[in-house]
């Protein structure tokens, strides 16, 4: 198994150096600056490629950039509307020009509007730590009373509106602000500009889009793009629904296997592949990750690997980001699933017979707490993550393990 290492380039307060020392061998990361539906450029790409060949002091890093996370699909591409047909063009051309800098792996994903969710971006645990959680009852007091969807009250059970309804009451401004600015972190481009009012038009923009149509418009694309991969020798990953539940009304398609299922038959070609993320699909109970690992693996182009505690059984609920071997994920048997799959690749021959992963998110632990890295991304709580899943695969690996 690869071990990847996310880097938000050179703005990230984890250097290329601390990743170097946490024991990365390849570079997960994105040209954020480039506005969603342009072209990535050969000269944009080469910047980044040679941002993460050097060390601080300049001497060679020895690392590269392996995995694209991610080459965003626009909101016009997954509405089929605007400019959706010019952005899927510039989207191929991107591909062309990955594939000629060396590029294999694309991440991305088909959320709409929201890409991950959360209520907390700072949840303080009992040891002090800080981690990331989405509180069902906080999120319906967003979408009931703060944003106030027509119709938000409906999509919840009774007893959490409820207990929105009563948590609303007694919240104070600054949590009201709070809470808004850590909901909308998730949406795409600079979360800091986005306004409630920006939210509502952003969803009015769904009105009639099912999830039915969604899934099309996503096929439509998968149509443009798979085969042209498949062409360049690029393996497209799509990466889960986090949370894997509908929120503010708009449909969700990859949440589940059946989602997968469904996605990888529609266009059948091994380009057309998965991002598992134990840690978004993990948040449902009823989504079995080892188990898709055998299923679907042949199709999993890269792995984030991460755990999270459920606080409920139900399907929509709360939970917190826990540490890597914590929480309610068998992470020794998805990594012990994701080398039986990389052991049947070596026997079919294939060259990707090794799944890069990236140890994903981590709490803020030690000097991460006020170093001010972007959320789920501390050096430290990250280094931590590795090193454990570093130790499974040892441990599943050695000569002389059971
Ligand atoms: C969150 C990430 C996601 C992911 C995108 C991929 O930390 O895992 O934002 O990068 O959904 O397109």
């Amino acid at each position: 198994m690869r071990q990847t290492w996310r880097w938000f380039g050179p703005q990230d307060r984890v250097s290329v150096d601390d990743m170097l020392q946490a024991g990365a061998e390849g570079v997960v990361t994105a040209l954020h600056q480039v506005p969603t539906g342009a072209v990535w450029t050969p000269e944009d790409i080469a910047v980044r490629q040679s941002d993460i060949a050097a060390m601080k002091s300049g001497t060679p890093s020895g690392l590269a950039w392996e995995v694209v996370e991610s080459l965003p699909v626009s909101e016009d591409i997954k509405k089929q509307r605007g400019d959706w047909r010019a952005h899927i063009a510039s989207y191929r051309t991107s591909l062309r020009n990955l594939a000629a800098a060396g590029l294999e792996t694309i991440c991305y994903n088909f959320m709409p509007v929201l890409d991950w969710t959360r209520t907390d971006l700072a949840y303080r645990l009992q040891n002090g730590a800080t981690c990331m959680r989405f509180d069902y009852v906080d999120f319906a007091a967003f979408d009931i009373h703060i944003l106030g969807r027509a119709g938000a009250a409906e999509d919840f059970p009774p007893e959490i509106s409820g207990e929105a309804a009563r948590r609303f009451a007694v919240m104070d401004d600054a949590r009201k602000s709070a809470l808004s600015r850590n909901i909308v972190s998730g949406l795409p481009g600079a979360a800091d500009r986005f306004t409630l009012e920006d939210v509502r038009r952003h969803l009015a923009e769904y009105d009639g889009i099912s999830a039915e149509r969604l899934r099309g418009n996503f096929v439509a694309f998968l149509e443009q793009i798979a085969p042209l991969a498949e062409e360049l020798g690029l393996r497209m990953c799509c990466h889960p629904d986090d949370p894997p539940i509908g929120l503010l009304g708009l449909p969700r398609v990859m949440s589940t296997e059946a989602d997968y299922s469904a996605m990888m038959r529609a266009v059948d070609l091994p380009a057309n592949g998965i991002t598992l993320c134990s840690g978004s699909l993990g948040a449902r109970p009823d989504n079995d990750l080892s188990g898709m690992m055998e299923r679907l693996g042949e199709r999993v182009h890269f792995l984030h690997l991460r755990n999270v505690h459920r606080e409920t059984q139900e399907i929509l609920g709360s939970f917190y980001e826990a540490e890597h071997l914590g929480g309610h994920t068998d992470m020794v048997a998805l990594v012990g699933a994701a080398l039986a799959e990389e052991a049947r690749r070596r026997r079919a021959g294939r060259k990707d017979a090794s799944i890069p992963f990236r140890p994903d998110h981590g709490q803020d632990i030690l000097d991460d707490l006020g170093r001010g890295a972007q959320p789920g991304y501390p050096a430290i709580g990250r280094l931590k993550g590795l090193a454990e899943l570093r130790g499974v695969i040892a441990g599943l690996t050695h000569a002389g393990a059971a």
